[in-house]
């Protein structure tokens, strides 16, 4: 297997995974600033389908009209030259000083009114450059705190915001959705919508939750202790699964953005499964930067490894699927399923009059230990 990526893939990255200097607390960067040109030949030198980008990855804060024309058109000319396409773009509402007490939420309206400007420019920019989806990820949007904010002012501020952005994007006439990122913490003490079941329970009270859903990512469900998968499933399953952060991390310690599969494999193996056993159509998304060590060849041995993990564990996957051993053991498991129960009163009665062998019942071995070591022999290649 040469593990070559297709378009079909959707692989994309950020300019700023690729971008990323490696500054961190407490040292300074390690590598250099490249421009937004360089980086999507990087790109598409390792295989990626496609860019993202924060309006200031791009444009700088302070650049002014006639730079920012110049800018798009080159990064324009990049993405044709390349054939790179750029799917999503997304606002840094947490770099600059202004938003150090947020965004949306922060307490001072002018620094809400600032942030929804800023927001609408950046989905212009987006939109100029091709992008179909535009992420909402409120970094700064949260407290050290509980004194300075009630939380449900916070909320009532966020989905302002949020339906204010909708009711734009609707009035432009852009083909655009919406997805919103939680994060559990950092960069603030905590942040609001923590996590992918407060997102899904948030967007049912937005005036447009049709164009609005999640884009979860690995390393911010695991920081919240929590099972990525199963949050991505159940975006999936409410039909809510729009894009997806793609990277790794080690509960319980700071926000490491590793590259994806590195520190997590058996979950990282089951969440690739679940994306291509249901047919996520969506951008996979890199949102991962390299170790502060490396330098550019380091960069694009970053990039190439997620991508390349991924399709060992997409070929891992299909021979999951098609293993007779698993796939006989997954039978017996589930024998006797006889399909959903609907409720009907004759259904009802008749189950409460039926009488239970509770001893066999909790007698049965499962033979889940022996599923699991299978799946494990397959993912270290012995199977
Ligand atoms: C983080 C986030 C960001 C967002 C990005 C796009 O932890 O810093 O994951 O990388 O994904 O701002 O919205
Ligand atoms: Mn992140
Ligand atoms: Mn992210």
């Amino acid at each position: 297997m040469t593990y070559t990526p297709t378009p079909a893939d959707k692989f994309t990255f950020g300019l700023w995974t690729v971008g990323n200097p490696g500054r961190d607390p407490f040292g300074e960067p390690v590598r250099p600033r490249y421009d937004p040109v360089t980086l999507v030949h990087l790109l598409a030198e390792v295989g990626a389908y496609g860019v993202n980008f924060h309006d200031n990855d791009l444009v700088p804060i302070d650049a002014t009209p006639a730079e920012r024309d110049r800018i798009v058109r080159d990064f324009k000319a990049a993405l044709t030259a390349t054939g790179l396409v750029a799917p999503m773009a997304t606002t840094n509402l947490f770099s600059d000083p202004a938003f150090k007490d947020g965004a949306f939420t922060a307490n001072d309206p002018q620094v809400r009114a600032y942030a929804l400007q800023k927001a609408m420019r950046g989905i212009d920019l987006g939109v100029e450059c091709g992008a179909g989806l535009y992420i909402f990820w409120g970094g700064r949007e949260g407290t050290e705190t509980d004194a300075v904010r009630d939380p449900r002012e916070a909320l009532k501020r966020y989905r302002e915001a949020i339906n204010y952005l909708c009711a734009y994007v609707k009035d432009q006439g852009y083909s655009l959705r919406f997805a919103l990122e939680p994060k559990p913490n950092e960069p603030r003490g905590d942040i609001y919508l923590a996590t992918v079941g407060h997102v899904l329970a948030f967007i049912t009270t937005l005036d447009y939750p049709e164009m609005v859903g999640v884009n979860p990512e690995v390393a911010h469900e695991t920081m919240a202790g929590l099972n990525v998968l199963h949050g991505v499933a159940q975006a999936w399953e409410a039909g809510k699964l729009l894009h997806i952060d793609l990277n790794d991390q080690v509960i319980g310690r700071y926000d490491q953005d590793f590259r994806f599969g590195s520190a997590n494999l058996k979950a990282t193996f089951f969440l690739v499964k679940f994306l291509e056993d249901v047919g996520f159509d969506g951008p996979r998304q890199f949102d991962a930067h390299a170790y502060r060590t490396e330098d550019l060849e380091g960069v694009k041995d970053f990039a190439r490894g997620c991508i390349r993990t991924y399709l060992i564990l997409k070929e891992k996957a299909r021979r999951w699927n098609a293993d007779p051993e698993i796939q006989a053991l997954l039978a017996e498991i589930n024998a006797g399923d006889q399909g959903p129960v609907v409720y009907s009163r004759e259904h009802a009665d008749a189950l409460k009059a039926r009488e239970f062998d509770r001893a066999a019942l909790g007698a049965r071995g499962l033979a889940y230990e022996r599923l699991d070591q299978l799946t494990i022999d397959l993912l270290l290649g012995v199977r």
